[in-house]
Protein backbone atom coordinates (compact mmCIF):
# COMPACT_ATOMS: atom_id res chain seq x y z
CA UNK A 1 0.00 0.00 0.00
CA UNK A 2 2.61 2.49 0.94
CA UNK A 3 4.64 1.84 -2.21
CA UNK A 4 1.64 2.54 -4.18
CA UNK A 5 0.59 5.95 -2.69
CA UNK A 6 4.14 7.10 -2.67
CA UNK A 7 4.47 6.51 -6.28
CA UNK A 8 0.76 7.98 -6.74
CA UNK A 9 1.78 11.28 -4.75
CA UNK A 10 5.27 11.08 -6.67
CA UNK A 11 3.20 11.46 -10.03
CA UNK A 12 1.51 14.48 -8.67
CA UNK A 13 2.72 17.74 -9.01
CA UNK A 14 3.20 20.33 -6.16
CA UNK A 15 2.12 23.50 -5.72
CA UNK A 16 4.66 25.04 -3.26
CA UNK A 17 2.43 27.36 -1.01
CA UNK A 18 5.25 29.36 0.39
CA UNK A 19 8.94 29.63 0.00
CA UNK A 20 11.45 32.40 -0.11
CA UNK A 21 12.68 31.87 -3.28
CA UNK A 22 12.69 34.17 -6.39
CA UNK A 23 11.57 34.38 -10.15
CA UNK A 24 14.96 34.34 -11.82
CA UNK A 25 14.17 37.77 -13.17
CA UNK A 26 15.56 38.67 -9.42
CA UNK A 27 18.52 37.63 -10.09
CA UNK A 28 21.33 37.49 -7.04
CA UNK A 29 17.65 37.13 -4.66
CA UNK A 30 17.54 33.35 -6.27
CA UNK A 31 19.70 31.40 -4.13
CA UNK A 32 21.20 28.44 -4.84
CA UNK A 33 24.12 26.08 -4.97
CA UNK A 34 26.70 24.16 -2.41
CA UNK A 35 27.42 27.72 -0.84
CA UNK A 36 23.84 28.78 -0.09
CA UNK A 37 22.81 25.26 0.29
CA UNK A 38 25.72 25.64 3.76
CA UNK A 39 24.69 28.88 5.33
CA UNK A 40 21.41 28.48 5.28
CA UNK A 41 20.01 29.83 8.43
CA UNK A 42 19.02 25.95 9.72
CA UNK A 43 22.60 25.33 9.85
CA UNK A 44 24.15 28.38 10.97
CA UNK A 45 22.27 27.94 13.76
CA UNK A 46 23.48 24.12 14.36
CA UNK A 47 26.41 24.80 13.37
CA UNK A 48 26.96 27.52 16.30
CA UNK A 49 26.84 24.41 18.47
CA UNK A 50 29.88 23.42 17.52
CA UNK A 51 31.54 26.48 17.02
CA UNK A 52 34.00 28.66 19.52
CA UNK A 53 33.69 31.22 17.04
CA UNK A 54 32.72 35.09 18.60
CA UNK A 55 29.96 35.55 16.56
CA UNK A 56 31.33 38.85 15.03
CA UNK A 57 34.43 37.20 13.45
CA UNK A 58 31.73 34.62 12.12
CA UNK A 59 30.00 37.47 9.98
CA UNK A 60 33.18 39.51 8.74
CA UNK A 61 33.56 35.96 6.56
CA UNK A 62 33.17 35.67 3.21
CA UNK A 63 29.94 33.20 2.34
CA UNK A 64 32.27 30.59 1.16
CA UNK A 65 34.45 31.09 4.46
CA UNK A 66 31.14 30.59 6.29
CA UNK A 67 29.73 27.75 3.90
CA UNK A 68 33.30 25.67 4.86
CA UNK A 69 33.36 26.25 8.76
CA UNK A 70 29.66 24.94 8.37
CA UNK A 71 30.56 22.14 6.27
CA UNK A 72 33.69 21.33 8.97
CA UNK A 73 31.46 21.34 11.57
CA UNK A 74 28.21 19.79 10.67
CA UNK A 75 29.37 17.26 8.13
CA UNK A 76 33.52 16.55 8.67
CA UNK A 77 33.74 16.26 12.28
CA UNK A 78 30.31 15.30 13.18
CA UNK A 79 27.81 13.31 11.23
CA UNK A 80 25.01 15.14 9.42
CA UNK A 81 21.93 13.14 10.89
CA UNK A 82 20.01 16.73 11.65
CA UNK A 83 17.23 17.22 9.09
CA UNK A 84 18.53 20.13 7.51
CA UNK A 85 22.37 18.41 7.34
CA UNK A 86 20.46 15.18 5.91
CA UNK A 87 18.89 17.83 3.64
CA UNK A 88 21.99 19.06 1.63
CA UNK A 89 23.14 15.30 1.33
CA UNK A 90 20.27 13.74 0.00
CA UNK A 91 19.84 17.25 -2.15
CA UNK A 92 23.59 16.50 -3.33
CA UNK A 93 22.29 12.60 -3.74
CA UNK A 94 19.44 13.50 -6.03
CA UNK A 95 21.44 15.76 -8.25
CA UNK A 96 23.85 13.06 -8.79
CA UNK A 97 26.94 14.35 -7.00
CA UNK A 98 28.66 11.38 -4.88
CA UNK A 99 28.55 12.49 -1.67
CA UNK A 100 30.70 9.70 -0.15
CA UNK A 101 33.55 11.71 -0.78
CA UNK A 102 33.12 14.28 1.22
CA UNK A 103 34.90 16.81 -1.38
CA UNK A 104 33.65 20.39 -0.92
CA UNK A 105 36.05 21.91 -3.66
CA UNK A 106 34.83 18.97 -6.33
CA UNK A 107 31.34 19.72 -5.14
CA UNK A 108 31.63 23.50 -6.03
CA UNK A 109 32.97 22.89 -9.18
CA UNK A 110 30.28 20.62 -10.79
CA UNK A 111 27.72 23.79 -9.54
CA UNK A 112 30.01 26.20 -11.64
CA UNK A 113 28.25 24.58 -14.81
CA UNK A 114 24.91 25.70 -14.24
CA UNK A 115 22.93 28.63 -15.14
CA UNK A 116 20.26 30.00 -12.92
CA UNK A 117 16.98 29.64 -15.10
CA UNK A 118 18.24 26.23 -16.64
CA UNK A 119 18.65 24.61 -12.89
CA UNK A 120 15.25 25.92 -11.41
CA UNK A 121 13.71 23.40 -14.10
CA UNK A 122 16.17 20.94 -12.90
CA UNK A 123 15.17 21.41 -9.33
CA UNK A 124 11.85 21.74 -9.73
CA UNK A 125 11.52 18.42 -12.12
CA UNK A 126 13.50 16.82 -8.97
CA UNK A 127 11.45 17.87 -6.39
CA UNK A 128 8.05 17.41 -8.17
CA UNK A 129 7.04 21.05 -7.48
CA UNK A 130 4.78 22.82 -10.90
CA UNK A 131 4.84 25.98 -9.04
CA UNK A 132 6.40 27.87 -6.37
CA UNK A 133 4.93 30.96 -4.41
CA UNK A 134 7.58 33.54 -3.30
CA UNK A 135 6.93 35.96 -0.44
CA UNK A 136 6.88 39.53 -1.45
CA UNK A 137 7.83 42.56 0.62
CA UNK A 138 6.87 45.96 -0.87
CA UNK A 139 9.63 47.07 2.13
CA UNK A 140 12.77 44.84 0.75
CA UNK A 141 14.63 47.99 -0.68
CA UNK A 142 16.53 44.98 -3.01
CA UNK A 143 13.15 43.34 -4.05
CA UNK A 144 11.18 46.71 -4.85
CA UNK A 145 13.04 48.23 -7.08
CA UNK A 146 12.61 45.18 -9.75
CA UNK A 147 8.83 45.41 -9.34
CA UNK A 148 8.43 49.11 -9.98
CA UNK A 149 11.02 48.66 -12.70
CA UNK A 150 9.11 45.62 -14.13
CA UNK A 151 9.75 41.88 -15.78
CA UNK A 152 8.25 39.64 -17.72
CA UNK A 153 7.32 36.84 -14.90
CA UNK A 154 8.03 33.27 -15.18
CA UNK A 155 4.43 31.59 -14.32
CA UNK A 156 6.01 28.94 -12.68
CA UNK A 157 6.80 31.70 -9.57
CA UNK A 158 3.29 32.90 -8.09
CA UNK A 159 3.42 35.90 -5.66
CA UNK A 160 2.10 36.93 -2.17
CA UNK A 161 2.26 40.23 -0.16
CA UNK A 162 4.03 39.92 2.49
CA UNK A 163 3.34 42.99 5.27
CA UNK A 164 4.80 42.27 8.38
CA UNK A 165 6.29 45.59 8.96
CA UNK A 166 2.90 47.21 8.12
CA UNK A 167 1.20 45.48 11.08
CA UNK A 168 3.84 44.69 13.15
CA UNK A 169 6.10 48.19 13.35
CA UNK A 170 3.55 50.69 12.18
CA UNK A 171 5.53 53.69 13.17
CA UNK A 172 8.76 52.76 10.78
CA UNK A 173 5.90 51.49 7.70
CA UNK A 174 3.82 55.11 7.72
CA UNK A 175 7.48 56.88 7.17
CA UNK A 176 7.79 54.54 4.22
CA UNK A 177 4.93 55.04 2.49
CA UNK A 178 4.77 58.43 3.22
CA UNK A 179 8.08 58.42 1.35
CA UNK A 180 6.57 56.86 -1.17
CA UNK A 181 3.93 59.03 -2.49
CA UNK A 182 0.83 57.71 0.22
CA UNK A 183 -0.54 60.23 2.19
CA UNK A 184 -0.46 58.99 5.60
CA UNK A 185 0.40 59.94 8.93
CA UNK A 186 1.12 58.02 12.46
CA UNK A 187 -2.42 58.01 14.21
CA UNK A 188 -4.92 55.78 12.02
CA UNK A 189 -7.32 58.60 10.58
CA UNK A 190 -9.94 57.89 7.62
CA UNK A 191 -7.50 59.58 5.22
CA UNK A 192 -5.02 57.29 6.54
CA UNK A 193 -6.60 53.64 6.38
CA UNK A 194 -7.45 54.88 3.26
CA UNK A 195 -4.54 55.69 1.56
CA UNK A 196 -2.70 52.49 3.45
CA UNK A 197 -5.81 50.70 1.59
CA UNK A 198 -4.33 52.04 -1.73
CA UNK A 199 -1.14 50.99 -1.16
CA UNK A 200 -2.13 47.65 -0.55
CA UNK A 201 -4.39 47.77 -3.91
CA UNK A 202 -1.35 49.10 -6.16
CA UNK A 203 1.45 46.16 -4.47
CA UNK A 204 -1.29 43.32 -4.77
CA UNK A 205 -2.27 44.60 -8.21
CA UNK A 206 1.70 45.40 -9.16
CA UNK A 207 2.72 41.80 -8.24
CA UNK A 208 -0.48 39.78 -8.85
CA UNK A 209 -0.83 38.20 -5.08
CA UNK A 210 -2.96 35.44 -4.77
CA UNK A 211 -2.99 36.07 -1.02
CA UNK A 212 -1.45 38.50 1.62
CA UNK A 213 0.57 37.44 4.76
CA UNK A 214 2.09 38.33 8.01
CA UNK A 215 3.80 36.56 10.58
CA UNK A 216 3.12 37.06 14.60
CA UNK A 217 4.54 36.43 17.27
CA UNK A 218 2.94 34.89 19.96
CA UNK A 219 1.43 37.86 21.66
CA UNK A 220 -0.33 38.59 19.17
CA UNK A 221 -4.10 39.48 20.65
CA UNK A 222 -7.17 40.42 19.11
CA UNK A 223 -9.26 42.48 19.25
CA UNK A 224 -6.93 44.99 20.81
CA UNK A 225 -6.16 48.80 20.92
CA UNK A 226 -2.67 48.87 19.58
CA UNK A 227 -2.34 49.59 15.79
CA UNK A 228 -1.52 45.79 14.57
CA UNK A 229 -5.05 44.76 15.49
CA UNK A 230 -6.55 48.37 14.07
CA UNK A 231 -4.82 47.93 10.88
CA UNK A 232 -5.98 44.49 10.03
CA UNK A 233 -9.59 45.19 11.06
CA UNK A 234 -9.81 48.46 9.30
CA UNK A 235 -7.53 48.26 6.38
CA UNK A 236 -6.29 44.46 5.70
CA UNK A 237 -9.26 42.51 6.23
CA UNK A 238 -11.33 45.01 4.10
CA UNK A 239 -8.55 44.98 1.22
CA UNK A 240 -8.79 41.08 1.07
CA UNK A 241 -12.68 41.59 1.28
CA UNK A 242 -12.93 43.86 -1.77
CA UNK A 243 -10.08 42.03 -4.02
CA UNK A 244 -11.32 38.23 -2.68
CA UNK A 245 -8.10 37.32 -1.26
CA UNK A 246 -7.13 35.32 1.66
CA UNK A 247 -5.19 36.46 4.52
CA UNK A 248 -2.29 33.96 5.98
CA UNK A 249 -0.87 34.18 9.53
CA UNK A 250 2.33 32.60 10.93
CA UNK A 251 1.67 32.22 14.12
CA UNK A 252 3.80 31.59 17.13
CA UNK A 253 7.32 32.75 16.04
CA UNK A 254 9.57 34.89 18.55
CA UNK A 255 11.94 36.97 16.12
CA UNK A 256 15.67 37.45 17.69
CA UNK A 257 15.90 35.43 20.18
CA UNK A 258 19.46 35.28 20.02
CA UNK A 259 19.89 38.66 17.76
CA UNK A 260 23.46 37.83 17.37
CA UNK A 261 22.47 35.00 15.33
CA UNK A 262 21.14 37.52 12.80
CA UNK A 263 18.32 35.54 10.86
CA UNK A 264 18.85 32.20 12.46
CA UNK A 265 18.54 34.44 15.63
CA UNK A 266 14.42 33.21 15.76
CA UNK A 267 12.87 31.21 18.62
CA UNK A 268 9.17 29.81 19.36
CA UNK A 269 6.49 30.63 21.26
CA UNK A 270 2.99 29.43 22.07
CA UNK A 271 0.16 31.79 20.48
CA UNK A 272 -3.03 32.28 22.06
CA UNK A 273 -5.31 30.82 19.51
CA UNK A 274 -8.20 32.31 20.64
CA UNK A 275 -7.75 35.58 18.87
CA UNK A 276 -7.35 33.37 15.62
CA UNK A 277 -11.20 31.73 16.67
CA UNK A 278 -12.44 35.62 17.02
CA UNK A 279 -11.11 36.67 13.89
CA UNK A 280 -12.60 33.03 11.74
CA UNK A 281 -16.11 34.06 13.98
CA UNK A 282 -16.42 38.14 13.68
CA UNK A 283 -14.81 37.89 9.60
CA UNK A 284 -17.31 35.44 8.38
CA UNK A 285 -16.49 36.49 4.64
CA UNK A 286 -12.64 37.04 5.13
CA UNK A 287 -10.78 33.51 4.60
CA UNK A 288 -7.53 32.57 7.18
CA UNK A 289 -4.52 30.27 5.67
CA UNK A 290 -2.98 29.69 9.02
CA UNK A 291 0.32 28.03 10.10
CA UNK A 292 1.34 27.48 13.82
CA UNK A 293 4.87 27.26 15.19
CA UNK A 294 4.50 25.65 18.43
CA UNK A 295 3.83 22.28 18.86
CA UNK A 296 1.19 22.55 21.30
CA UNK A 297 -0.71 24.80 19.07
CA UNK A 298 -1.34 22.37 16.48
CA UNK A 299 -3.85 20.33 18.11
CA UNK A 300 -6.24 23.31 19.29
CA UNK A 301 -5.49 25.14 15.55
CA UNK A 302 -6.89 21.18 14.00
CA UNK A 303 -10.10 21.88 16.09
CA UNK A 304 -10.65 25.58 15.16
CA UNK A 305 -10.42 24.27 11.53
CA UNK A 306 -13.38 21.79 12.84
CA UNK A 307 -15.55 24.97 13.55
CA UNK A 308 -14.61 27.17 10.84
CA UNK A 309 -14.73 26.54 6.78
CA UNK A 310 -12.92 30.05 6.80
CA UNK A 311 -9.82 28.54 8.22
CA UNK A 312 -7.49 26.86 6.69
CA UNK A 313 -4.24 24.84 8.14
CA UNK A 314 -1.19 24.41 6.34
CA UNK A 315 2.11 23.39 6.58
CA UNK A 316 4.66 22.21 9.08
CA UNK A 317 6.59 25.37 9.21
CA UNK A 318 10.13 25.86 10.18
CA UNK A 319 11.13 23.63 13.57
CA UNK A 320 7.95 21.65 12.98
CA UNK A 321 9.61 20.17 9.37
CA UNK A 322 10.71 17.52 11.09
CA UNK A 323 10.09 13.96 10.25
CA UNK A 324 8.86 12.82 13.76
CA UNK A 325 6.52 16.02 13.90
CA UNK A 326 6.01 16.21 10.22
CA UNK A 327 4.36 12.43 10.69
CA UNK A 328 2.48 13.28 14.30
CA UNK A 329 1.18 16.81 12.78
CA UNK A 330 -0.01 14.99 9.58
CA UNK A 331 -1.80 12.12 11.04
CA UNK A 332 -3.18 14.75 13.50
CA UNK A 333 -4.93 16.76 10.74
CA UNK A 334 -6.01 13.54 8.65
CA UNK A 335 -7.50 12.69 11.59
CA UNK A 336 -9.57 15.87 12.57
CA UNK A 337 -10.13 17.62 9.24
CA UNK A 338 -9.62 14.84 6.51
CA UNK A 339 -8.06 15.89 3.16
CA UNK A 340 -9.34 19.88 3.58
CA UNK A 341 -5.92 20.73 4.47
CA UNK A 342 -2.36 21.62 2.94
CA UNK A 343 0.09 19.14 4.79
CA UNK A 344 2.97 21.08 3.73
CA UNK A 345 5.05 23.63 2.31
CA UNK A 346 8.71 23.86 2.10
CA UNK A 347 9.74 27.50 3.18
CA UNK A 348 12.31 26.72 0.49
CA UNK A 349 15.46 29.58 1.08
CA UNK A 350 17.59 28.15 -1.35
CA UNK A 351 16.37 26.89 -4.51
CA UNK A 352 18.08 23.28 -4.25
CA UNK A 353 15.96 22.70 -0.84
CA UNK A 354 12.79 21.82 -2.74
CA UNK A 355 14.20 18.88 -3.75
CA UNK A 356 14.85 17.75 -0.01
CA UNK A 357 12.23 19.40 1.44
CA UNK A 358 10.07 17.56 -0.08
CA UNK A 359 11.42 14.44 -1.21
CA UNK A 360 11.87 13.97 2.63
CA UNK A 361 7.72 15.22 3.15
CA UNK A 362 6.38 13.67 0.61
CA UNK A 363 7.30 10.43 1.95
CA UNK A 364 5.97 10.99 5.00
CA UNK A 365 2.29 12.63 4.24
CA UNK A 366 2.68 9.03 1.65
CA UNK A 367 2.96 6.69 4.63
CA UNK A 368 -0.44 8.56 6.99
CA UNK A 369 -1.90 8.33 3.74
CA UNK A 370 -1.38 4.88 3.17
CA UNK A 371 -2.11 3.89 7.46
CA UNK A 372 -5.57 5.43 6.44
CA UNK A 373 -6.29 3.57 3.40
CA UNK A 374 -4.91 0.54 5.27
CA UNK A 375 -7.29 1.06 8.04
CA UNK A 376 -10.25 1.78 5.39
CA UNK A 377 -9.93 -1.38 3.68
CA UNK A 378 -9.64 -3.30 6.84
CA UNK A 379 -14.16 -2.54 6.36
CA UNK A 380 -13.54 -3.43 2.21
CA UNK A 381 -13.97 0.11 1.60
CA UNK A 382 -11.17 0.15 -1.02
CA UNK A 383 -9.37 3.12 -2.16
CA UNK A 384 -9.17 2.83 -5.87
CA UNK A 385 -6.37 4.33 -7.97
CA UNK A 386 -8.45 7.09 -9.52
CA UNK A 387 -9.46 8.43 -5.95
CA UNK A 388 -5.84 8.00 -4.61
CA UNK A 389 -4.82 10.53 -7.34
CA UNK A 390 -8.03 12.76 -6.75
CA UNK A 391 -6.95 12.97 -2.79
CA UNK A 392 -3.40 13.46 -3.46
CA UNK A 393 -4.07 16.70 -6.24
CA UNK A 394 -6.11 17.50 -2.88
CA UNK A 395 -2.98 17.13 -0.61
CA UNK A 396 -0.35 18.71 -2.95
CA UNK A 397 -2.60 22.25 -3.56
CA UNK A 398 -5.41 21.51 -5.11
CA UNK A 399 -7.27 22.27 -1.53
CA UNK A 400 -4.82 25.17 -0.96
CA UNK A 401 -6.54 26.34 -4.69
CA UNK A 402 -10.21 25.59 -4.05
CA UNK A 403 -10.52 27.28 -0.64
CA UNK A 404 -8.38 30.75 -2.02
CA UNK A 405 -11.01 30.48 -5.03
CA UNK A 406 -13.40 33.82 -3.31
CA UNK A 407 -17.13 31.77 -2.95
CA UNK A 408 -19.43 32.15 -5.83
CA UNK A 409 -16.80 33.11 -8.11
CA UNK A 410 -17.47 32.57 -11.92
CA UNK A 411 -15.65 29.41 -13.76
CA UNK A 412 -13.71 31.79 -16.10
CA UNK A 413 -12.63 33.67 -13.00
CA UNK A 414 -11.68 30.71 -11.14
CA UNK A 415 -9.47 29.03 -14.72
CA UNK A 416 -7.77 32.36 -14.65
CA UNK A 417 -6.65 31.88 -10.72
CA UNK A 418 -5.42 28.75 -11.72
O1 LIG B 1 8.48 34.17 8.50
C1 LIG B 1 8.70 33.27 7.69
O2 LIG B 1 8.17 33.20 6.57
C2 LIG B 1 9.70 32.22 8.11
O3 LIG B 1 9.46 31.07 7.36
C3 LIG B 1 11.10 32.73 7.94
O4 LIG B 1 11.20 33.97 8.51
C4 LIG B 1 12.16 31.81 8.51
O5 LIG B 1 13.36 32.50 8.52
C5 LIG B 1 12.31 30.55 7.74
O6 LIG B 1 12.99 30.54 6.75
C6 LIG B 1 11.67 29.37 8.18
O7 LIG B 1 11.67 28.34 7.55
ZN1 LIG C 1 8.71 31.46 5.54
Amino acid sequence: MTAKVEAVLAATPIDDIHTHLYDPAFGDLLLWGIDDLLVYHYLVAEAFRYLDLPYEKFWVLSKAQQAELIWNALFIQNSPVSEACRGVITTLHALGLDVRKRDLPALRQWFTKWKAEEYVTRCLELAGVRTVCMTNSPFDDLERPVWEKGFSRDERFRAALRIDPLLLTWGDAAQCLARWGYDVGPNLTDKTISEVRRFLADWGQRIGARYLMVSFGPEFDFPSDGSCARLLEKVVLPHCREFGLPMALMMGVKRQVNSQLRQAGDGVGLSGLGALERLCAQFPENRFLVTVLARENQYELCVLARKFRNLHVFGCWWFNNVPSLVGEITRLRLELIGLSVTPQHSDARVLDQLIYKWRHSRQIIAQVLADKYADLAGTGWVVSEAEMKRDAESLLGGAFGKFCQPPGSSSAEKLRRL
